[in-house]
């Protein structure tokens, strides 16, 4: 229920004015594919029209364009961040570290329209005046790694990468890294220490990537997606792209879709759609059940109960509005029939799994929690367990070096928060044998 579910074919699925799997069938990826598809038309048009760094940044300011990889902060924001004058070598770095349960849209964009992708970086390096960058994809899956490894190559050989690209004074060189598969690594600091050669551990921010990232210099970090959006912005303009989606969320915005609908699947919507109408895309609750919760950005985010989200447009200040976040946009759909706690308790167990340790409240608190969730699930649950549960929680968010330990805090409270009856009644149940009940790992 909560991972994604693979490497999904887009093309099967449906999109309401799509930019980025505009006329994609998954078959037509390669280098003349993309061209025929006004692939590479933006970089021509900066480099013909002699538009300016400052040009190109003020066009994606005015966008709206907000990093897809979770945290939503405003791209061109981020590229304004870089010092165009640092005398050294500075560094841009695509996010492919897709991890977050839910989440499987990097792998298709980078498996079925890799170029966007390519160009995306290329002219983000042209405004930010970098010359070297890597793209860091997920370690357990390598056939995307290998595509896009090739789509380098068709890349280079055509002039658009390397040494003075199509004819300009502008050089940069773009390499793959294939990473090492563990969720932590997704963490923008944490990446750049695996990218390093280190163990992927988080560090602590300030100093932000920008100012001290990649071997200590500055380097701009944005998700495979926000890099994917920047080609049609540049070709069509950055109101042009407002006007899609919504003032302060510019744009379409992919999202994965898994969990109790009829069609699970990779979904690209403008920002500011009604969220029935994205259920209505995916084929409605499967079965014709009832719809009871969603988790609308991975499993980061706290879970909203049906009548909450079906007021929700999808675009980052909606969700957030109800108590949630859009995050990567990982839509897992919850039916009826769903045991909440059971569900924590896998939620529970992934963060436990990953946390890679370094703060105490995150190492501690995240086993502390599953090992308390199991004990409920298991019929071993007491009624202070609740109280414990929210106490550890507020003990972990915001203690620690990296998000993750807010992302397993968060969703705790949210369940309990919207559904703590269903708490409640398996801890009245306690010590009444459950059928496949076993005895409890002490929760310390
Ligand atoms: C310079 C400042 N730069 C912020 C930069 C910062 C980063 C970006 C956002 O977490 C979330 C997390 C997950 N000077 C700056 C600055 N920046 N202030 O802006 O920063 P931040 O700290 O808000 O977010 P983050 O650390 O990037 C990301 C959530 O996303 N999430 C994760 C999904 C995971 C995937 C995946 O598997 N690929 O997408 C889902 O909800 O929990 O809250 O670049 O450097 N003053
Ligand atoms: Fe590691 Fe968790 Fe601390 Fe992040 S919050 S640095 S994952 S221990």
């Amino acid at each position: 229920q909560f991972m994604a579910t693979g490497v999904q074919t887009c093309f099967h699925n449906r999109h309401i004015d799509p930019q980025i799997y505009k006329d994609i069938d998954g078959t037509n990826w390669r280098l003349k594919d993309y061209e025929a598809r006004e692939g590479y038309q933006a970089l021509r048009k900066i480099l013909d029209e002699g538009l300016t760094p400052d040009q190109v940044i003020a066009t994606v300011k005015e966008s709206a364009l907000r990093g897809r990889g979770g945290a939503g902060f405003p791209t061109g924001l981020k590229w304004s961040f870089m010092p165009r004058q640092f005398p050294g070598q500075k560094y841009l770095v695509c996010n492919s570290d897709e991890g977050e349960p839910g989440t499987c849209k990097d792998r298709d964009i980078l498996m079925y329209n890799p170029h966007i992708v390519i160009e995306g970086m290329i002219i983000a390096a042209y405004a930010m005046g970098i010359s070297v960058g890597y793209n860091y994809i997920h370690g357990e899956i390598f056939q995307v790694y290998e595509r896009f490894e090739e789509a380098l190559e068709e890349a280079r050989a055509a002039g658009y990468l390397g040494n003075n690209i199509l004819g300009s004074q502008f050089s940069f060189q773009l390499h793959a890294f294939h990473g090492f598969g563990a969720y932590i690594c997704g963490e923008e600091t944490a990446l750049l220490e695996s990218l390093e050669g280190k163990k992927g551990q988080p560090r602590f921010k300030p100093p932000f990537p920008a100012s001290f990232g990649l071997y200590g210099k500055p380097t701009t970090i944005n998700n495979t997606e926000t890099f994917g959006a920047v080609p049609w912005i540049i070709r069509n303009g950055g109101q042009a792209y407002v006007d899609i989606g919504k003032p302060n969320n510019g744009g379409t915005k992919i999202f994965s879709v898994s969990g109790d609908v009829e069609l699970p699947g990779n979904y690209e919507v403008p920002m500011g759609t009604p969220f029935s109408k994205l259920l209505e895309l995916c084929g409605g609750v499967r079965g014709g059940k009832k719809l009871k919760a969603v988790i609308p950005g991975g499993s980061s985010s706290p879970v909203l109960p049906a009548d909450l989200i079906m007021q929700c447009t999808l675009d980052y200040d909606s969700i957030a509005k109800a108590g949630s976040m859009l995050g990567s946009g990982a839509v897992i759909v919850m039916d009826e029939t769903r045991d909440m706690v059971e569900s924590l308790l896998r939620l529970a167990y992934f963060y436990m799994h990953e946390s890679c340790g370094q703060c105490t409240p995150c190492r501690e608190g995240t086993g502390w929690m599953w090992r308390v969730i199991d004990r409920i699930q298991n019929g071993h649950g007491k009624p202070t367990d609740l109280d414990l549960l929210n106490s550890v929680a507020d003990n972990i968010q915001g203690r620690t070096i990296c998000a993750l330990g807010d992302a397993a805090a968060m969703p705790v409270r949210a369940m309990l928060k919207h559904f703590r009856h269903e708490f409640e009644a398996k801890i009245a149940r306690s010590d009444v044998p459950l059928p496949g009940a076993r005895n409890p790992v002490p929760a310390g």
